[in-house]
C-alpha cells in the first residue's frame, strides 16, 4: 500500500543517536519504499517555544538539514524544507486551534515535562505546540507518521482533531487520521548517564548522548564512560528490564544493528561488559561516524543545503496551501 510521510525533527542543536534510532533512520527507510510520497521538514517553528539565539538557531536549522542529507535522505525522492517558509503551517494551526479543546491540551506529558515547576512562565507558544504538529501532519493528507515513542500523544491528539474537525464540519475522511510508525526493535534511547532519562538535546552533560557529529574518539569515549551497574553480565530480559542503563546499552545495540534484544542477548552469552563494550562502540563508528564526517563536508556549502530547503518549501507550500483552501472553505471563509 502507498503511504503518505511525514514527520520533522527540531533544528534545537546537537541532533543524537536518539534522533537517529528513534526517527531519522526511519526516513530513510521509508524513503527506500517506492509507492511512499515523503515529506521531511525542519520544524524550526517548534523550536522558538523555548528561547533561541537568532545565529545559533540559523546554524541549527543548516546543520539538522546536513543531518538529514548525510543519514541518506534524498532531495530528489523526498520533499526536504523548513517549516517557517511554508506559512500555511501557522495558518492551520490557528484553524485546527479552534477546534482541538483545552482539556486535550492539559494532558500533554511533554508539556508538563518542558515547562517544569512554573508553567505560568512557559511561552504559549510551547502549550499549543502539539496544535502546530497537528497541521503539519494534517495538512499533506500525511497517512504515516514515523517518530520516537515519546511523540506517540502528540500524534493521538492530531488524530482526535482531525476527527473532530471532520464530525464538526460533516465531512467524513476529509482531514486522514494518520498512524504512528515506530521503530520496531528498540524505541526509546535513553541518557547515557542514567537509564531513565531520555537522551535529549538539552541535556547539560555531552557525555548523556552520541552527537550526530561526534568524531570517533568521542563516541568510543562515550561509551566507555557510559553507566552500566555493578551487578553480572545481564543473561536474559527479565535481568535486563530491571536494570535502566544495561537495556539501554542493548536495546541501542539492537536498533542499530537491526535485530531483537533476544537476538542481541543470545549474541553476548558467555562475554563480559568490557567485550560487549568495545563490540558496541565498534558498530557505532561503523554506522554513525560515515554521517559524522559527511555532515562536517556538506556544512562547508551551505549554499547547497539553502538551496534543497529552497526548493523543498516550495514544493511542500503548494500542498498545503491547497488544503488550508480546503479546510477555510469548509469552515465557511
Ligand atoms: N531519546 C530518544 N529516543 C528515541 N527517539 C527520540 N526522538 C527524540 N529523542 C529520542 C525522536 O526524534 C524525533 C525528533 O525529535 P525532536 O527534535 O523534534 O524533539 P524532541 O523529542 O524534543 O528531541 P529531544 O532530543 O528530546 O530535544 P529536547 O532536549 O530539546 O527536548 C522525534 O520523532 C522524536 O520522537
Amino acid at each position: 500500500m502507498s503511504k503518505k510521510i511525514f514527520s520533522g525533527v527540531q533544528p534545537t542543536g546537537n541532533l543524537h543517536l536518539g534522533n537517529y534510532l528513534g526517527a531519522i533512520k526511519n526516513f530513510v527507510n521509508l524513503q527506500k519504499e517506492k509507492d511512499n510520497t515523503c515529506i521531511y521538514c525542519v520544524v524550526d517553528l517548534h523550536a522558538i517555544t523555548v528561547k533561541q539565539d537568532p545565529r545559533i538557531l540559523k546554524k541549527n536549522i543548516r546543520e539538522t538539514t546536513a543531518t538529514f542529507l548525510a543519514s541518506g535522505l534524498d532531495p530528489k525522492k523526498s520533499i526536504i524544507f523548513n517549516q517557517s517558509m511554508v506559512p500555511s503551517h501557522s495558518e492551520g494551526a490557528w484553524l485546527l486551534g479552534c477546534v482541538a479543546r483545552m482539556g486535550w491540551l492539559n494532558r500533554m506529558t511533554q508539556f508538563k515535562e518542558k515547562a517544569g515547576k512554573d508553567k505560568e512562565k512557559a511561552s504559549v507558544g510551547l502549550y499549543i505546540y502539539p496544535v502546530l504538529m497537528a497541521s503539519d501532519i494534517l495538512l499533506y493528507n500525511s497517512t504515516h507518521v514515523p517518530v520516537g515513542e515519546d511523540q506517540k500523544q502528540h500524534l493521538e491528539l492530531t488524530r482526535d482533531i482531525a476527527q473532530k474537525f471532520n464530525l464538526d464540519f460533516n465531512s467524513p475522511n476529509f482531514l486522514i487520521t494518520p498512524e504512528p510508525l515506530i521503530q520496531k526493535n528498540f524505541s526509546r534511547i535513553m541518557s547515557l548517564k542514567d537509564g531513565k532519562k531520555k537522551m535529549s538535546k538539552s541535556d547539560p552533560s555531552d557525555q548523556s548522548r552520541i552527537n550526530m557529529t561526534d568524531d570517533k574518539d568521542q563516541i568510543v569515549n562515550k561509551i566507555k564512560k557510559a553507566k552500566t551497574d555493578s551487578g553480572e553480565f545481564p543473561e536474559n530480559n527479565n535481568d535486563l528490564n530491571k536494570r535502566p542503563e544495561l537495556n539501554n546499552l542493548f536495546g541501542i545495540y539492537s536498533s542499530i544493528q537491526d535485530q531483537d534484544m533476544k537476538s542481541t542477548i543470545n549474541e553476548f552469552q558467555g562475554k563480559n561488559f568490557s567485550e560487549f563494550k568495545n563490540r558496541l562502540a565498534e558498530v557505532l563508528v561503523e554506522k554513525i561516524y560515515p554521517i559524522s564526517k559527511e555532515i562536517s563536508k556538506l556544512l562547508k556549502d551551505e549554499k547547497y543545503i539553502d538551496e534543497v530547503l529552497i526548493e523543498g518549501s516550495v514544493k511542500a507550500e503548494k500542498i498545503a496551501k491547497k488544503k488550508v483552501y480546503d479546510i477555510k472553505e469548509k469552515i465557511g471563509f
